[in-house]
């Protein structure tokens, strides 16, 4: 360091500064979590990362670092803060990485994860790599599997022929939640086909009345509770049957409008419907066979796309209607979908969009039952009239509302035998099992002759098998070819029996790496009840909203799962999330496989990673995020410095005097500490560091803006210290030297978060005259920085003055800050 400059040109040796206390707080163990510390603990929690040769880019520094200020603030304030990391490190980046190059994913993923480990100390955040966890590593993925048996031990893993979305390039099977919007696969962008396949099933949907109600007592985003709700979908209906003539099947339709009973004009059934065969008959045979084949290449996100052209296929049977008898034409169409309701669907042309558009395209009859009042038939009107009303042309149901009818159709037909109130979800069984090698064995023995038999919880982890040359693959799972994993006994009868060749959704990972963190290293069981007690729930998760649908439901069904297994007590694993935003390059999310990705280092080679950190806390709100630019990193490198340097002036200053306090100081002080730790408490960083800066301001009139010739004094070096405590959530290590600068031995994050005084914060006030064209009217009492505004306000507030103004039209108002309001009036 340069003591030869002047200390306001000095600049902020941050590459030694960081390196020096990065290797103390590391030897020290300043960040080794303590169950015993007697303190409340404080769980925070960021989604891990997947170790991908992406490496850590400025999206990962966006979501941590700032995090760790909170982190930081909450250790000051008194808590134990437990902050883990680890790495989400199966899955098919690095399957698709080693059909590539032939370097085993083991290798390449242990490669990524020591770089990104060196890359996320850089951040010199408090994570406590003791607790650090590898999803890929078996002491982890035995217990993944342990998971696995548990939900089949409980009923909740089975296995079943089912159409499964496939994506023909991973050749893997993919969940509902993995298929984007435009039915592409999320990893690679192919079009998702559909296949019927034998594959295994978490029965989610067990719990979606809980997953639904569990939202309303959770402090999260809104929109992310919002688009849960709408993927659990829950929807209340009525299951109508319709008898098939000349036969004794029966379909069973779902519906939420019972009241348009009377307008239903035809029937339609899925085309994966296991009626279609046995059904239709021998002249629409072709016909129909033809059109199932090719409904059935689409997925059903596909299907449902709102403007796609309704098609279908009349079967040449008809069904009966329940109430009236009349004889009703069943088609078979791809806009019913065979695993919602009952995959048939009552079809009401003059009520239901839907059907609407089928009946004109195929000239089917439609009937009106539903007007605003009742017997109101809208004449010629386009479309179908969609809302609640009233009944008519519907029997002894006419007059009645919809709300009415819903109802009273229900146990017409409940007496009759032909329906029943029913409820329906949107949310489907979680496809689990996928045809790749790079993930958890599923811990299943095929056997021929008992079945399916659980490996038992002693003989885990089925350790994936290294020895696997070939990953690339051919519709099955790799592990299928490997003789010596395959083979095995069955633990029932001892007789020879298959492995289960599939390997577990690494979102099966992901989904409960939260409740080990606390007992990463624990062998005898997957978690320590009392830990799971003592740390949970999480008090802040931070992470992307991309995983609102994915993997924010699955935790949550995971924890769910847990607490009725009796390991964990409570209902819901997060109390509070928070979406950090997006931080785009070139108007896109980094992402490798765009190049788009930007590294930290070579602006933590130029800046050090307290300005990093700052910039990004500073760029906008947390929760938004924004492009990538370096334009303003020199305005918080300017900060940085100024903080340091206002330190080092006050404490290597020579000469010392007796002070107290400027009132200007104490104010500025105490609004500060309650404005940052407001802010830090509601993620709002870049408000926080303005107030700082603000402040650091205030003190630079206070100590001199040349810094030459700086008297100390103990009220500036208690001042001082206020601002390092202030500062150090944001720029932890700069914050660290000016502390021990100060002549102090420890961490500054040992110290409590300075306590604000709100008769301190208090603006002075000042007496204000209120003057009617030159005449004193009033006084009132105002705080001395008031805004013009406000004077206004407050002098118009009087009630002399509204007396005096009755009537009259105020033409003017002049306010001379901190001592007059003048109105002028006319009339
Ligand atoms: C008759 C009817 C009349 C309907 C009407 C609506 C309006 P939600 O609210 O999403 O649950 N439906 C039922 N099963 C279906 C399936 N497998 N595929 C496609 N559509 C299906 O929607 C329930 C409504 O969606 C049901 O009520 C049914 O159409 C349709 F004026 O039945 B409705
Ligand atoms: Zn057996």
């Amino acid at each position: 360091m340069t003591d030869k400059k002047p200390i306001s040109e000095q600049p902020y040796p941050f590459a030694e500064i960081e390196a020096k206390w990065q290797t103390w707080w590391a030897e020290r163990g300043t960040y080794k979590f303590n169950w015993n510390s007697g303190k409340p603990k404080h769980y925070v929690l960021t989604m891990f990362s997947y170790p991908s040769g992406d490496k850590l880019h400025m999206g990962h520094w966006y979501c941590y670092a700032p995090t760790d200020s909170y982190a930081r603030f909450k250790r000051m304030q008194g808590h134990e803060v437990f902050e883990p990391m680890g790495f989400d490190s199966f899955g098919l980046p690095a399957e698709n990485y080693a059909i590539k190059t032939g370097i085993h994913p083991a290798i390449s993923t242990a490669n990524n994860i020591r770089f990104m480990r060196e890359q996320l100390k850089k951040i010199g955040a408090m994570y406590d790599w003791d607790y650090e966890v590898v999803t890929s590593s078996p002491d982890y993925y035995k217990w993944t599997q342990w998971w696995f048996l548990l939900m089949y031990k409980r009923g909740l893993a089975y296995q079943k022929d089912a159409l499964v979305n496939w994506c023909p390039n991973c050749q893997t099977v993919l969940a509902n939640e993995q298929v984007g919007a435009d039915n592409l696969c999320e990893r690679c962008d192919t079009m998702v086909e559909r296949r019927k396949m034998r594959q295994w099933f978490f029965r989610i949907s067990d719990y979606n009345q809980r997953l639904l109600d569990g939202l309303d007592t959770i402090d999260w985003p809104e929109k992310t509770k919002a688009m849960q709700r709408y993927w659990i979908g829950k929807s209340e209906g009525t299951e109508i049957v319709f008898p098939v003539s000349k036969s004794d099947l029966r379909i069973e339709a779902f519906t939420t409008r019972a009241d348009t009973l009377f307008g239903v004009t035809y029937v339609v059934l899925a085309p994966e419907h296991p009626l279609v065969k046995g059904i239709t008959t021998a002249e629409q045979r072709g016909a129909v066979e033809e059109y199932v084949k090719k409904a059935l290449s689409l997925s059903e996100v596909d299907r449902q796309v709102v403007d796609r052209p309704k098609t279908g296929v009349f079967t040449g049977t008809y069904a009966k209607h329940p109430l009236t008898g009349i004889e009703l034409p069943i088609w078979v169409a791809d806009y019913v979908i065979g695993s919602y309701g009952t995959g048939a669907v009552m079809a009401v042309p003059a009520h239901d969009s839907r059907d609407f558009e089928f009946a004109k395209t195929y000239k089917l009859p439609v009937k009106e039952v539903i007007g605003k009042t009742s017997n109101e038939k809208e004449e010629d009107k386009e479309g179908a009239f969609t809302n609640y009303g009233v009944m008519f042309d519907s029997g002894e149901f006419s007059g009645m509302t919809s709300e009415e009818g819903i109802r009273a159709v229900g146990r017409k037909l409940e007496t009759l035998g032909l329906g029943k109130p029913t409820v329906t979800w949107h949310l489907r069984d979680w496809t689990v099992s996928r045809q790749r090698y790079w993930g958890a064995p599923i811990p299943m023995v095929h056997c021929p002759k008992c079945g399916i038999v659980p490996v038992p919880e002693s003989e885990l982890p089925v350790l994936l098998p290294e020895d696997v040359t070939e990953y690339k693959p051919k519709g099955k799972s790799p592990l299928a070819s490997v003789e010596s994993f395959i083979r095995t006994t069955c633990p029932n009868c001892n007789g020879p029996a298959e492995r289960d060749p599939d390997t577990m959704d690494t979102f099966v990972c992901s989904s409960w790496y939260y409740l080990r963190y606390p007992d990463a290293r624990l062998d005898s069981a997957p978690f320590d009840r009392e830990h799971l007690k003592e740390l949970f729930p999480v008090h802040q998760y931070v992470g992307g909203p991309e995983h609102a649908m994915g993997h924010l439901i699955y935790s949550r069904f995971f924890g769910k799962v847990a607490k009725d297994a009796g390991w964990f007590p409570y209902e819901e694993p997060f109390t509070r999330l928070i979406h950090q935003g997006i931080i785009l390059s070139g108007g896109e999310r980094m992402s490798k496989s765009k190049g788009n990705t930007v590294a930290p280092e070579p602006v933590l080679e130029r800046v050090g990673s307290d300005v990093l950190r700052c910039y990004l806390m500073f760029s906008g709100d947390y929760t938004e995020g924004g492009e990538w630019t370096e334009g303003g990193i020199t305005g918080i490198e300017r900060f940085i410095a100024r903080v340091w340097r206002l330190g080092m002036a006050v404490c290597t200053s020579t000469e010392t005097t007796e002070e107290t306090i400027p009132r200007d100081v104490e104010q500025r002080l105490h609004k500060t500490i309650e404005a940052v730790g407001h802010d830090l408490q509601a993620f709002s960083f870049n408000t926080q560091l303005a107030r700082l800066m603000e402040l650091t301001n205030t003190l630079y009139g206070w100590v001199g803006s040349d810094l030459k010739g700086v008297k100390s004094s103990p009220a500036k070096v208690q001042v001082i210290e206020m601002l390092i405590k202030l500062v150090a959530p944001s720029a932890p290590h700069l914050a660290e030297e000016l502390w021990s600068r100060f002549g102090h031995g420890g961490t500054v994050f040992d110290e409590a978060w300075p306590e604000y005084d709100a008769e301190k914060a208090k603006s002075d006030t000042v007496t204000i005259a209120v003057q009617i064209n030159g005449k004193l009217r009033d006084t009132f009492e105002a705080p001395a920085d008031a805004a013009n505004q406000e004077l206004e306000q407050s002098a118009l507030g009087l009630e002399k003055v509204k007396a005096q103004l009755e009537g009259k039209q105020l033409a003017k108002v002049i306010v001379v800050p901190g001592k007059i309001v003048n109105l002028v009036v006319k009339g």
